[in-house]
Order: C-alpha cells, then structure tokens, then sequence
C-alpha cells in the first residue's frame, strides 16, 4: 500500500528541488483516487508554504496531448499563485527540471462553480478568456508517466503565462492556435482541439471539481488543456502562443 503522504512529499520535494524522481507506481501499484489523494496534499504542502490556489488545469483534453504522453484519460490539477509568470516577461528555467510550454487559453470565472455545470450554462460562469501557455514539468524522470503518477504529481503543473483579458467568446470554438518559438511556427492547431469546444472544458471542471467536493470561488482561474502537443523549453528563446480573435501571450526564457 503506498503511503499518501510519504508520496506528496516525495513528488512536492522533487519540484522545490527541481530533482527528477522514480515513477511512483513503479513501487507500488495504487489506484487514480489515491492519486488525487497524493495531490491534494502535495498541494497543502504548498499552501502550508504560503501559497495560494488561484485556479485549476485540466490535462489531455485534446487528442494531441493523449497520443504524445501516452495516456488517454482527462486530468485536472491545482494551479497556484507561485507558478504565475509574467506575459512578455523573462522566464528563469532555473526552478523547471525538464519543461515544455504548451498553448492553451485560459478561463477566468465570475461565479462560485459548485455543481456540475451543462454547456450552456457555463457561459454564464465564466468572466472572460486569455490566451495563455502553461510551462510542463513532470517530476518523473524522462518525463514518463502512468495516468496514477502523474495526477499524483499535479498533472505537471509548473507555471502558466495567461495574456489580456476579453469578454467575446464569439469564434473560441475553433480559434487558430500557433505556438512560434524564435519567429518558427513550432506547433499550429485550433481551439476546437480541446474537446471540440473549450468551454466543454469548464464543464468538465465544474464535474471534477463537484465529483471532488471541491467548490471553485469566483475569480479562478480554469486552463482549458493544450490544443497541440507540448514543445520543449530552453534558455534563451522567445515563445509565444497566438490565438485567432483572442490574442496572444509571449516569453523569454533565460537559465
Ligand atoms: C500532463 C499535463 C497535460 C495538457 O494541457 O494536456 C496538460 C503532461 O503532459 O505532462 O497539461
Ligand atoms: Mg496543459
């Protein structure tokens, strides 16, 4: 039986020291729930340390992201004050083990989410849209995974860079998506990637979220999944994420 807490403080060490560590199942075998369970307190570590929830993510909402990791269910993961970088700021590299940078858009909430919501009615939950990455970095060595291990490990959650607010939804269900790393286009896609829509990715938050007895305050933060496979990050690049009538989000990264 695997110890819950012994394996929070195993995959929350590994990301303040910014040291890979062994896949967790590969010790012992344990189920998806105790890996929300490792989760959950992987993340009170956090809080414990002063920071704070500002939202969630959900993962492998999109088939790009299923078919490279291998894992085919969707996941969801806390984000926290500390991971936020500035959009069109420097990103230091130092804190990640092996990062990716993902495009993504970002939801921000105007009501408290505390049952499971239907597409229609989540439109009115939401307060608007960003275009935003989220920077990846398993805590697992080579950047493998099983589904277990890597919901015990926050689902990658390292950092998010979300881009300026707009309140039109308008064309969000199939929005272009271009990842441009030093001028290339490194990853093209479109928003329709993430589930056909991403509001359906608010909705299976709010499912989530529920199935968890877990309310989402007004004012959080939801990132609706990558629309393309992850790309890697290094030193001393210029990313940025375009998405079509919602804008665009850029980094530097440096060591
Ligand atoms: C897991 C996180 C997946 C997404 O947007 O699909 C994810 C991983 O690939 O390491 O963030
Ligand atoms: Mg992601």
């Amino acid at each position: 039986m695997i110890d819950i807490e012994d394996a929070a403080r195993l995959v929350d060490e590994a990301a303040v020291k910014a040291t890979a560590i062994h896949q967790l199942t590969t010790v012992d075998a344990f189920s998806v729930h105790d890996a929300y369970r490792i989760q959950r307190m992987s993340i009170d570590r956090r809080v414990q340390r002063g920071e704070r929830r500002i939202g969630i993510k959900l993962g492998f909402t999109s088939r790009a992201k299923m078919m490279q990791m291998g894992v085919s269910d969707l996941i969801w993961g806390w984000l926290t004050d500390a991971m936020l970088e500035d959009d069109g700021g420097n990103v230091s590299l130092g804190r990640f083990i092996h990062p990716r940078v993902e495009p993504e858009v970002c939801f921000l909430t105007r009501r408290t989410i505390d049952r499971p919501l239907t597409a229609l009615e989540a439109k009115d939950y939401l307060e608007a849209v960003a275009p935003a990455m989220e920077i990846i970095d398993s805590r697992y060595q080579d950047f493998r995974f099983t589904l277990e291990d890597v919901v015990a490990d926050n689902c990658s959650s390292a950092g998010l860079v979300v881009g300026n607010w707009a309140q039109n939804f308008d064309g969000l269900g199939n929005a272009g998506v271009i990842m441009r790393v030093d001028g290339m286009d490194v990853q093209i896609g479109s928003t329709a990637a993430i589930l056909g829509h991403p509001v359906r990715a608010v909705v299976e938050a709010s499912r989530l979220a529920s199935e968890s007895e877990t309310a989402l305050p007004a004012g959080s933060l939801i990132m609706a999944g990558a629309a393309t496979s992850a790309h890697p990050l290094v030193p001393g690049s210029h990313v940025q994420v375009l998405v079509s009538g919602v804008g665009e989000v850029d980094i530097t990264t440096c060591v």
